[in-house]
């Protein structure tokens, strides 16, 4: 009896927090501006992850997707949010791209955090455990247009991860003539960036840092390059390439 009583009330207590906790998600969202809960439109906060940290297993590890989310990139959305207040950014009113197009006014914090924060939202989204293998549509088409076939793409795409030196990204670009390019950058640059040598609007992006795949493949960049295509989400990347096109 006794027992069955104590473990009421620790229920109780259990509950009363879960409901705090409740009251506080529900208070905090919707200070949010709208643009950080949207899909495509990447605001300066980190969204929660689409999917669970083993979704993408065996392409991408479990341990390298939490240490990847948790830590990396919320580091970067932390550090992020500390150099738009030190660099007067009212993050409510300014758009992310925004900053990024610019990006050579700032701070070389600000660089590689909002870098690091815009590349890592857009890199969760266009990968899916119920990822589509194929192409269709406009993006395919463009691909096609632009590159000769889909396989010389993947083929220019796999070339700049591989031979990207050190840390950085690989990019399929839609440049401001709305030519399809590849390119890839390095540190957590981007090609919306005033700075990069290809500008324009990063339709998908491969992180190549250590960090993305070092646990499971080691030294074998190409490995993981090759693996990653197995978890692309084609309906998001043409998604990005239609608010692209408007
Ligand atoms: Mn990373």
């Amino acid at each position: 009896m006794e027992n069955t009583n104590n473990g009421r009330r620790e229920f109780i207590k259990t509950a009363g927090k879960a409901g705090i906790a409740l009251g506080l998600a529900q208070t905090i969202l919707p200070a949010f501006a709208a643009e950080d809960r949207s899909r495509f439109n990447i605001g300066f906060l980190q969204r929660p992850l689409p999917y669970e940290f083993a979704a993408l297993e065996p392409n991408i590890d479990a341990m390298t997707m939490e240490i990847h989310y948790t830590k990396h990139a919320a580091t970067y959305a932390k550090n992020l949010a500390e150099a738009a207040a030190a660099e007067k950014v009212d993050t409510n009113k300014t758009k992310l791209e925004d900053v990024l197009k610019n990006i050579s006014k700032y701070s070389v914090k600000m660089r590689n955090n909002a870098g690091g924060h815009y590349n890592h939202e857009m890199f969760w989204e266009i990968m899916s455990p119920k990822a589509d293998h194929k192409t269709a549509g406009k993006l395919n088409d463009a691909i096609v247009k632009d590159f000769g076939s889909m396989e010389a793409f993947k083929t220019q795409f796999n070339d700049a991860a591989k031979n990207r030196f050190g840390s950085g990204w690989a990019w399929l670009v839609m440049t401001n003539d709305r030519k399809l390019v590849v390119s890839s950058t390095p540190n957590q640059d981007n090609p919306l960036m005033d700075v990069a040598e290809i500008k324009g609007f990063p339709l998908m992006g491969l992180d190549v840092w250590e960090h993305a795949y070092y646990l499971k493949y080691q030294n074998k960049r190409p490995d993981y390059i090759n693996a990653w295509w197995n978890v692309l989400d084609w309906d998001q990347i043409e998604k990005r390439y239609r608010s692209a096109i408007g």
